[in-house]
């Protein structure tokens, strides 16, 4: 019998628990972000509820343009530890209903509920439960996806936001992905679509029917997996693992970079949006990674693993510019840019240095 995948992805998460904090938010557009500073402020937006998403707010846009788009928006500064906090305890609620599960960020879980329901039905009934007990402990809403795998389920959370339930079986995924713009499909950004655009591949269905070796031809290995993901398929597991392996974020320039200081900004930036979850949930880190993707696509990754744990923020930020740094010496143009931590600890008190 085939597998019966659950993805579960809160809504606006940052936003839904400033309104649930703050009830005067209520129904009015919200911007989690950096200061907009009157249209001035330099940094972007988190995310942003859909009453302001409505006025064309979006994540990682710069904040001065979402002032434009939203000048009447409230705009609050995020508060890490209270999602932290809201995050841990939605996933313990999560956690209940199968041993099986796999959180891959701050507000997204994949759950394998094969063994716990007998079909795709059933399996939406206790989405529908887990949505409600979401709601009533927490405050928060949450969009489920139910699929044969986790790629069918991921793109099913996404297809029907806020407080979605979308269900695909094994026999819909052919008529649920097709249609899709290539977008959806992870690993495919603004970027890689432009170049699918230029060979008139816009949905789903069009890029299965390319041959596999012309898209292994221009995107590297990734064709291989692009291919696969237009037919809906993908074998990976969910993975049991209790604790998180690694810690980290990455982001797509809006345009290709050619200055370091861009990118030694935006290093600075990735490291202030995890590191507060490194100190709130009490972890430490031995090994601190980068990853770099230049404009042709071409993507290397670079780790330096200390002897120690530790959880000082210098050390992430000094260690991914140092690790970065050979990569920028050759003039080539930089499109992602990501910083990761791993070796994890968990729950320790940190030693100094000076005792290590
Ligand atoms: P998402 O799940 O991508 O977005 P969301 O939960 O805000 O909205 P949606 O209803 O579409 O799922 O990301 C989860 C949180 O991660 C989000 O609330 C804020 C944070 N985040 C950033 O800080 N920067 C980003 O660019 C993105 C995409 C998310
Ligand atoms: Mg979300």
């Amino acid at each position: 019998m085939g597998r019966i995948i659950m993805h579960i992805d809160l809504d606006a998460f940052y936003a839904s628990v400033e309104e649930r904090e703050h009830s005067e938010y209520k129904g009015k557009p919200l911007i989690v972000g950096a200061d907009p500073q009157e249209g001035r402020g330099r940094g972007v937006v988190a995310t942003a509820n859909y009453s302001a998403r409505e006025f064309g707010v979006r994540s990682a846009m710069p904040i001065s343009r979402a002032w434009k788009l939203c000048p009447q928006g409230i705009y609050v500064r995020p508060n890490f530890s209270l999602y932290v906090k809201t995050s841990h305890e939605i996933m313990s609620i999560v956690k209940k209903y199968s041993n099986k599960f796999e959180q891959i960020s701050i507000d997204e879980i994949f759950l394998d509920v094969t063994d716990k329901v007998s079909d795709f039905e059933a399996a939406g009934k206790l989405a529908e439960r887990i949505k409600k007990e979401i709601l009533n402990k927490e405050k928060v809403t949450c969009s489920i996806g139910i699929g044969p795998n986790k790629l069918i389920a991921k793109l099913a959370s996404d297809y029907k936001k806020p407080y979605g339930l979308t269900i695909v079986g094994f026999d819909d995924v052919k008529r649920f992905i097709d249609p899709l713009p290539v977008r959806k499909l992870i690993g495919i950004g603004p970027k890689t679509e432009d170049v699918l655009k230029g060979m008139k591949i816009e949905t789903v269905e069009q890029l299965s029917k390319v041959e596999v070796k012309s898209l292994i031809d221009i995107f590297g290995v990734f064709g291989y997996r692009m291919h696969e993901m237009s037919l809906g398929i993908d074998e990976s597991e969910v993975t049991e693992e209790g604790e998180i392996k690694s810690i980290g974020r990455e982001t797509t320039f809006e345009e290709d970079v050619g200055t370091p200081e861009i990118v030694f900004a935006a290093i600075d930036e990735l490291v202030d949006g995890f590191h507060e979850e490194i100190i709130t949930s009490n972890i430490q880190f031995k090994t601190v990674s980068i990853k770099i993707r230049f404009e042709n696509f071409e993507t290397h990754t670079r780790a330096k693993t200390f002897e120690f744990h530790t959880s000082d923020k210098e050390i992430v930020r000094d260690t991914a510019k140092e690790l970065v740094q050979s990569f920028l010496n050759i003039g080539r143009r930089v499109r992602l840019i990501g910083v990761r931590v791993s070796g994890l600890k968990f729950g320790e008190k940190q030693k100094t240095l000076r005792e290590v």
